[in-house]
């Protein structure tokens, strides 16, 4: 029985027809999903905390207004991916304990610090790049709650990458000071943004089922090997080099070849020992009991609304 349920499953993902939160699925699928939309959520929530650190110093006030409206965006995704994954059959709250007892990931790359205002820009530039190159392919996943959620936040994230560009440009036409708060900036942030596609292929438990299930459209090495090849162009126009003497186009292959990454200061940072790790979560722990007073006020509220709507009904 189980088996034939799952040959129907796998031929509607072969057949690219969505699986909706009512279909049968194998509970392998769920897990997975429930993992990495998880997983995802946390990185959105987590990842306001680098830039919000900024808001107060933007240096004028379209760029705070343009700041702040970006990490607004992220708590939308946020909740986006939440209630994407609360489709699956788990409760926000669990989710949230899950991030904040460390037992669920979050991506390794908002446990670096924002050390100066290149920072903000360069965020865009390659963090934002890089959750784009990651995110397009996951509009066309086969869960449709996470598919749909995608096509939005890609939408806002492509906005901020160009944000983040245009931040850079601008220091990049400005004084040497300027110029080299961009390099510097740069050279910090180039390793820990390949980190974000994840261990090499060979070393990824998860890539292989989750292609044969659609989840993952490219594999990590894929999406970095684009990621690294759309960045090059973007750097010469910037007039920044990229951190890497093995950087350097490869005609055979088609594209850039690149440095070795260091897997050991990646696994170090995913396991809890990254430069802020432990201030991120104490700062995301603090600001959600901080905000119980918010979300107890809007259940009693939405409590005493439909006490008077049964009360209008009778
Ligand atoms: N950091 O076998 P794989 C953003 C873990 S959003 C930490 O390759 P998978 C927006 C992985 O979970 C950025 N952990 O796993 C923004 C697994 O551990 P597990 C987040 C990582 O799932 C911008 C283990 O290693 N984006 O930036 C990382 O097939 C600016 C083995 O790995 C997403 O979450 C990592 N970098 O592939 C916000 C996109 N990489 O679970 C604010 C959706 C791997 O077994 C400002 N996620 N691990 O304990 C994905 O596409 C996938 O989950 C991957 C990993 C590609 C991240």
């Amino acid at each position: 029985m189980e088996a034939s349920m799952e040959q129907k499953f796998q031929e509607k993902i072969d057949n690219d027809i969505r699986i909706e939160p009512k279909d049968w699925m194998p509970e392998k699928y769920r897990k997975t999903l429930i993992r990495q939309i998880s997983q995802h959520a946390h990185s959105e929530i987590v990842g306001m905390l680098p830039e919000g650190n900024w808001i107060t110093r933007a240096p004028n006030l379209r760029r705070k207004v343009a700041l702040l409206a970006k990490v607004q965006d992220e708590a939308g995704h946020g909740l986006y991916l939440y209630s994407a994954c609360e489709t699956l059959g788990i409760e926000r709250t669990e989710l949230i304990d899950q991030l904040h007892t460390g037992k669920a990931k979050y991506s390794s790359i908002f446990n670096y610090p924002t050390l100066t205002w290149a920072d903000m820009g360069t965020i865009g530039w390659l963090v934002d790049g890089a959750a784009i190159m990651n995110q397009v392919p996951l509009c066309r996943c086969s869960y449709g709650p996470y598919a749909r959620a995608m096509v939005r936040v890609c939408k806002e994230e492509s906005f901020h990458q160009r944000q983040g560009y245009e931040l850079l440009l601008t220091l990049s036409k400005g004084t040497p000071e300027q110029k080299e708060m961009l390099q510097e900036s740069v050279n910090r942030w180039w390793w820990p943004a390949l980190m974000m596609f994840g261990p090499n292929d060979a070393d990824s438990p998860h890539t292989a089922q989750s292609m044969a299930w659609k989840i993952k459209r490219f594999t990590n090495d894929e999406l970095r090997q684009r990621f690294v090849d759309m960045c090059v162009e973007q750097a010469e126009i910037l007039g920044v080099s990229l951190p890497d003497p093995d950087l350097k186009w490869n005609e055979e292959r088609g594209h850039y070849d690149f440095g070795e990454i260091n897997w050991d200061e990646f696994w170090n940072v995913v396991r809890g020992n990254g430069p802020c790790n432990k201030d991120r979560i104490n700062t995301r722990v603090k600001a959600h009991e901080n905000g119980q007073w918010v979300r107890d006020a809007a259940s009693a509220y939405a409590k005493k609304q439909s006490e008077k709507k049964s009360v209008s009904v009778a």
